[in-house]
């Protein structure tokens, strides 16, 4: 028997994150199985070569829970890879992407999801993508102060009006993120690819946690200069947009 499909696929990318997972996991079921958000769910993470042993604590929570999948790189390609990879296994039509070290809160997607219905509707034929604003950000202090910037230098060059493309928490179509332009470190640009498709952005406040346990990948140097090289690559990708609106006329017959 095939099982039903999921309304929602939660794709997570994680690199050495063994002590994080499974309270994430937790989270994850319980945000979908309460009394007002219980939605037939499913959860993809992508282990990225981890060295600690994330992979093998993934498989072993996995043989008992049917709505995990899992899904590992045998060679490291970061996080932005990590996430398409878990978009490309999706089963569900709509995604949910957020942090492997329990920064994001998995009990904001539920209502990022009805969010996402909503606009939808309202903008038929569109992509619709609704992004996590992390307004109370919990990050030392040189990380708020060097995401603000790039936040603003961004959505100055970019137009993307969007406060906080860098929250890993984002809902979209399966589909819709597949259609985007790849490349590395594309996670930080999603609403300005969104929009260059033609699509609709929303950003909604949601929570944002300590990291507990494990190290943050990233610093200043593989942050911020390597984003304003991408920065450089998404202004052309702008400025060679073009949306077709195409209506299909007449219906060949096949041979
Ligand atoms: N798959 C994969 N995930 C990564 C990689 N680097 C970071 N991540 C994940 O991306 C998320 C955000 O990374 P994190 O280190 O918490 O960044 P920070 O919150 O900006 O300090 C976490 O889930 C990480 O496990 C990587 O190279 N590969
Ligand atoms: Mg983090």
């Amino acid at each position: 028997m095939p099982r039903d499909l999921p309304a929602i696929s939660v794709v997570v990318p994680v690199h050495n994150e063994s002590l994080n997972v499974l309270p994430l996991l937790a989270q994850i079921e319980a945000a979908f199985t309460g009394p007002e958000t219980g939605m037939p769910f499913e959860a993809v993470f992508v282990d990225d070569l981890s060295s600690d042993d994330t992979l093998q604590i993934l498989t072993d929570f996995a043989r008992s829970h049917p709505w995990l999948t899992v899904v590992a790189h045998r060679n490291n390609c970061g996080q932005s890879t990590a996430v398409r990879t878990g978009v490309s296994h999706a089963a569900a039509p709509v995604v949910a992407t957020l942090d492997g070290d329990g920064q994001n809160d998995p009990a904001d997607v539920p209502k990022m999801l009805a969010r996402w219905h909503e606009v939808r509707a309202a903008q038929p034929g569109r992509p619709v993508l609704i992004a996590g604003w992390r307004t109370q950000r919990q990050d030392t202090w040189v990380k708020r102060k060097s995401s603000r910037i790039a936040n603003g230098v961004r959505s100055r060059l970019l137009g993307d009006a969007t406060p906080d493309t860098g929250c890993g928490l984002k809902l979209l179509a399966r589909d819709d993120f597949l259609a985007l332009p790849y490349f590395d470190h594309m996670h930080r640009f999603l609403p300005a690819l969104v929009q260059r498709a033609g699509g609709v952005v929303e950003s909604v406040p949601v929570a944002h946690r300590p990291r507990l346990q494990g190290q943050s990948h990233y610093g200043i140097h593989n942050r911020l200069w390597v984003g304003l090289v991408d920065l450089l690559g998404v202004m052309w990708l702008q400025r060679r947009a073009r949306v077709a609106r195409a209506e299909r006329v007449s219906t060949g017959d096949p041979r």
